[in-house]
């Protein structure tokens, strides 16, 4: 009887762990296949290295680099320990149709030597019209969610997706990323997490 049970419980033990690596297998397949995107984007973006031509082309700074304590506060985004950086925010572009290889946002960081290009984002204003969360290199977008205030208003009600042009241990596509700091810049602006909001997720 003992042994049966334990039988049974060792059978539900390999079991689990094999569903587990083979969603742990599934997952970094996904992250592959998004990888090769990002790197194409980053690639065909390289001109934006330099912040001058984003702002150029109306990738406007919003100034303050932003980042996130971490903390848990039920209602609000889940938003690990990190940054998000400096937006430069192309505003003309968001609400038109989503283009995987114009990003609506272009993120920078902050360092000694000057802005450096660590990511690129994608906002989709929450409309009557959405009956599901947009999605992109096969991600579902998060939210939908507020503004990011005080830089955004609240009104803008939004789904969003981040991807990381530099090693995230998070993940390619997590709303921040601990390895980009805040501390060389000059408007460091600590976030409460972001405010989730009724809508098709
Ligand atoms: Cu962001």
């Amino acid at each position: 009887m003992t042994r049966t049970a334990s039988l049974g419980r060792c059978g539900v033990l390999a079991l689990t762990s094999l569903v587990g690596a083979w969603l742990g297998v599934a997952t970094a397949q996904a992250e592959d296949a998004g990888k090769a995107d990002i790197d194409a984007l980053k690639k065909s973006l390289a001109k934006y290295e330099d912040y001058t031509a984003a702002v150029r082309d109306l990738y406007l700074s919003t100034v303050g680099c932003v980042y996130y304590s971490g903390e848990k506060i039920p209602g609000t985004m889940d938003y690990p320990k990190g940054a998000m950086g400096i937006h430069f925010v192309n505003v003309p572009s968001v609400g038109q149709k989503l283009d995987p290889m114009h990003p609506n946002v272009l993120i920078y960081e902050p360092t000694r030597k000057g802005l450096r290009l660590v990511g690129a984002e994608w906002l989709v204003p929450l409309t009557p019209d959405i009956k599901a969360p947009p999605k992109l290199f096969g991600q579902t977008f998060m939210g939908p969610m507020e503004g990011h205030y005080p830089l955004i208003p609240r009104e803008f009600v939004h789904y969003d997706l981040h991807a990381w042009f530099v090693d995230n241990p998070n993940g390619l596509f997590s709303p921040t990323n601990p390895k980009v700091k805040c501390n060389k810049a000059e408007f460091p602006m600590l976030e409460k997490p972001t405010k989730m909001m009724p809508g098709p997720m």
